[in-house]
């Protein structure tokens, strides 16, 4: 009784692995968040890359370098913009619209979108 208890526990912890490794392998083949993944030629793959997408930008939180450049794409049919510290600095962006800026201070720069008060994202530039 007792053996088939912990038999059955192991299968359980066994099946919840096997769920956990599908569940990383699904998300990883959307590449890491904040990293372009080279799927759109405009962006090269590596890049600081932030999505508009499902009316939020993705990822919320970056860090980049002074002198990068950041991307910035709308991945839908919403319109968005990329304000920066409250100042709208790409006017808006229609779907496949690609945006990019380069920080030339180190800080912390909040970044949101004249259309949806929900889409918050911070982007942390250090010294290159
Ligand atoms: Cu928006």
């Amino acid at each position: 009784m007792h053996r088939l208890t912990r038999l059955a526990l192991l299968a359980a912890l066994a099946l919840a692995a096997a769920a956990a490794l599908a569940a990383c392998g699904g998300s990883s083949s959307s590449s890491s968040a904040g990293v372009a993944d080279g799927s759109d030629s405009r962006i090269p793959a590596g890049a600081p890359f932030i999505d508009q997408d499902k009316l939020q930008f993705i990822p919320k939180e970056l860090s980049v370098k002074v002198g990068e450049t950041v991307y910035f794409k709308n991945s839908e049919t919403a319109l968005h913009t990329v304000n920066i510290d409250g100042k709208n600095v790409s006017g808006n962006m229609k779907k496949n619209d690609v945006f990019t800026w380069v920080f030339q201070q180190p800080g912390s720069y909040k970044i949101t979108c004249d259309y949806h008060p929900q889409m918050k994202a911070t982007i942390t530039v250090t010294e290159s």
